[in-house]
């Protein structure tokens, strides 16, 4: 009778216990697929433009070029890993092909390649040699192959009618070559992180020797949906890079910056309001992004080192300098996106000392500046912790563990976290990280100091996302006090840092 009256009242208990369970989170939709997740870890790598332009000094090439003019005298895979991966980046994405047609590996659909030239005896293979590089050094890699083809005789062309027939029946010859090149592409490199799909498409070129010029439409010609599902298959983990994604979209401009303001959501709209294509968007939307858009298309920020995107001996002395390259990683990785860094190599092969020495002082910069986290030990409060369960924490917001964060209860969507530091210290940087994988909620947010009497405001923001970096001029305080004032539903934050910045 006793054990019964026990079990009777333990089991009471636990369902008293259960009903008082903090209530889970609800993701806010939409949310990142795991691959999107993957790429918002990375937040800078390079690109590197390295092709036939690199050997006739031009930007665009007509397409006419012959392989024997692609020849770099020394060439190094090994190299331009190795530095890549000093200067902190986490990947890098090659122009397999560019505009004019001419691909760096030996494709077995084209005679326009690096097997025709007299590199390496025409035995060589740029993106073997950088894949393998990439690998050894612990670096992603990934592939650009440009939609347009200024070389290719069948570029822009309808597929002639008496084909036999097949699944591609019906549809333009080139996309069967577009598409055996990506699968010769994403075959035989081991794992590709991304697929760069560049949206300039059309115009005049040397077709083969048709020498004319070849408008296409972009909403139907490509048929993407088609090319987006090869690629899952060939490479289920890869991002897909376009003006429309589907992953991953461009930012609207070249200069490498995201808006203040940049939400990962985004529903692309065609120029004229109608159905979107790659090249056919209103593509300064992509600046900041849609409050409400319904799919997660997070931005990249793409930008050259130089001018041109290609290797020009007349721009070694207009390398960006190291201070504007840590100032843009600030408006590009610092606002939600990352930084695709353009570096391109010179007919050498290998990148240029001016670019290299910009590239290592930017590094400084950023290991002077994330070095040392003002944060980590702090002491944390918090207006509202979700359900009062250690599992929603504020200490969860310092320390290293991603998977943890700080959330509030449903009903709260403006809250502060005030963090004591051990003493008094000297900053001018906040770094603030949502909990993405439910969702991005922030909409505004303030950071102050604890003069002593009063709490100042030192910085003040829109979203965070990601990862949002904001500077201020240098305080000295041993209290800040982040307020979320605005906020989708219930903000859910992975981690706050204070730094200095030289
Ligand atoms: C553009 C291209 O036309 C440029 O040549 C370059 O590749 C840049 C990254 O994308 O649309």
């Amino acid at each position: 009778m006793k054990l019964q009256l026990r079990l009777f009242l333990l089991l009471l208990g636990l369902t008293s216990c259960v009903s008082q369970q903090t209530p889970p989170l609800q993701p806010i939709a939409p949310i990142p697929s795991a691959r999107q997740l993957a790429w918002h870890e990375l937040e800078y790598y390079g690109f590197l433009h390295f092709a036939m332009n690199t050997f006739t000094d031009k930007e665009w090439g007509y397409g006419d070029e012959s392989p024997a003019l692609f020849n770099p005298t020394d060439f190094d895979a090994n190299e331009i890993a190795r530095i890549a991966k000093e200067v902190g980046m986490k990947a890098l994405i090659l122009t397999a092909k560019h505009h004019d047609g001419f691909c760096l590996w030996p494709s077995q659909y084209t005679e326009h390649s690096v097997k025709n030239s007299p590199w390496k005896n025409g035995q060589g293979d740029v993106v073997k040699e950088l894949a393998d590089a990439c690998r050894r050094h612990g670096l992603k890699f990934g592939v650009y192959l440009s939609p347009w083809d200024r070389n290719h005789k069948d570029y822009g062309k309808p597929r002639p009618s008496f084909v036999p027939s097949n699944e591609d029946r019906g549809k333009p010859e080139y996309l069967t070559y577009y598409r055996n090149q990506l699968r010769e592409l994403l075959s035989n490199h081991g794992e590709i992180f991304e697929v760069w799909h560049d949206g300039a498409n059309g115009g005049d070129g040397y077709y083969g020797g048709a020498r004319e010029s070849r408008m296409i439409d972009r909403k139907t010609y490509y048929d993407w949906p088609t090319t987006w599902s090869l690629v899952r298959q060939l490479q289920p983990n890869a991002v897909i890079f376009s003006d429309v994604g589907p992953d991953i979209r461009w930012v609207g401009n070249e200069n490498g910056y995201a808006g203040e303001t940049c939400w990962a959501m985004y529903d692309p709209i065609g120029v004229n309001g109608d159905a979107p294509a790659p090249g056919y968007t209103r593509d300064k939307e992509g600046i900041e992004g849609h409050r409400d858009g319904k799919q997660w298309l997070p931005a990249e920020c793409d930008v050259s080192i130089r001018p041109g995107w290609f290797y020009h001996a007349a721009q070694d002395s207009l390398v960006k300098s190291t201070e504007r390259l840590f100032e843009l990683y600030f408006q590009s990785a610092g606002r939600n996106g990352s930084l695709l860094l353009n570096v391109p190599p010179d007919r050498h092969g290998r990148f240029h000392e001016n670019d290299v020495n910009a590239l290592t002082g930017f590094k400084r910069l950023l290991d002077q500046t994330f070095v040392r986290d003002f944060a980590a030990g702090a002491k944390i409060t918090a207006s509202n912790v979700r359900g009062n369960a250690r599992q929603f924490s504020a200490n969860n917001i310092v320390g290293g563990k991603q998977e943890t964060y700080w959330a509030t209860d449903d009903s709260v969507t403006r809250a502060s976290l005030v963090l004591t530091l051990s003493k008094q210290e000297t900053f001018n940087c906040v770094m603030l990280q949502e909990f993405i994988a439910l969702g991005q909620r922030v909409e505004s947010f303030e950071v102050e100091q604890w003069d002593g009497n009063n709490w100042v405001m030192a910085a003040s923001g829109t979203t965070i996302g990601h990862k949002r970096l904001l500077r201020f001029s240098q305080i000295t305080a041993n209290k800040i006090r982040v307020n979320i004032r605005q906020a989708k539903a219930c903000p859910t934050i992975a981690k706050i840092g204070i730094f200095n910045a030289p």
